[in-house]
């Protein structure tokens, strides 16, 4: 049974996914993950982050010494893979079918991985909401506001849980403060998945490192 959670202007869609689409997602993200192996992405200040990361669509959002942005190649050289159909389907339904997402991030959390407090504001276009779903293990979500140091409320996002996080949350701080190891058995040797869809937008492909 899905349930519907707003928090903060982020709108939570607790087991948006049943098992089966779960599943689903897993096996279309097999091949992805193939031809974009996850990387372990480091700050522009030098520092490696704890997830490791790749992209489908045509833009994935890379970070490095020159900063953070779009690209459309993954640093391997290659075009980033399409974005799985059962991905697409979920922003279908719940944001759009009139305009897809240039960028599925892919995300993914070890034991140890956090994420720590930020905006998702390297987009061309705030207009579109940014949609995640979470897969595998449970992730402690916190939300704050449109300021650092602003309040923040926290909620365990599970496997099949989708947030839209739109309008007044569109550039809220968020993160994951930790996962809950082996708390989810969708991935064969665990960890939890993150996809986050966004519109990119703007001559994105000349997009400057901010
Ligand atoms: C995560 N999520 O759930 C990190 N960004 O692993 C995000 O950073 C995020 O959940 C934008 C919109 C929704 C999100
Ligand atoms: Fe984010």
């Amino acid at each position: 049974m899905t349930a519907r959670l707003m928090v903060r202007g982020f709108d939570i869609r607790k087991s948006w996914l049943d098992e089966a689409a779960q599943h689903d997602i897993i096996a279309a993200l097999r091949p992805v993950l193939r031809a974009a192996p996850l990387m372990r992405p480091v700050t522009p200040r030098g520092r490696p982050m704890s997830v490791r990361m790749t992209a489908a669509g045509r833009l994935g959002w890379i970070t490095d010494a020159s900063g953070y942005r779009y690209a459309a190649q993954h640093p391997q050289g290659t075009q980033w893979p399409a974005i799985p159909e059962p991905v697409l389907r979920i922003w279908s339904d719940l944001v759009s079918p009139e305009r897809m997402p240039d960028c599925c991030l892919i995300n993914f959390y070890g034991p140890e991985a956090r994420m720590g407090l930020h905006q998702d504001k390297d987009e061309g276009d705030f207009s579109w909401p940014v949609l995640s779903v979470s897969l595998g293990d449970d992730g402690l979500f916190r939300m704050g506001g449109p300021r650092r140091g602003g309040k923040t409320e926290s909620l365990w996002l599970g496997s099949g849980d989708v947030v839209v996080m739109g309008g007044e949350a569109r550039l809220a701080y968020h993160g994951i403060d930790r996962i809950r190891p082996g708390s989810s058995r969708l991935l064969p040797k665990g960890g939890r998945l993150n996809l986050t869809l966004r519109v990119v937008d703007q001559g994105a492909m000349e997009q400057q490192p901010t």
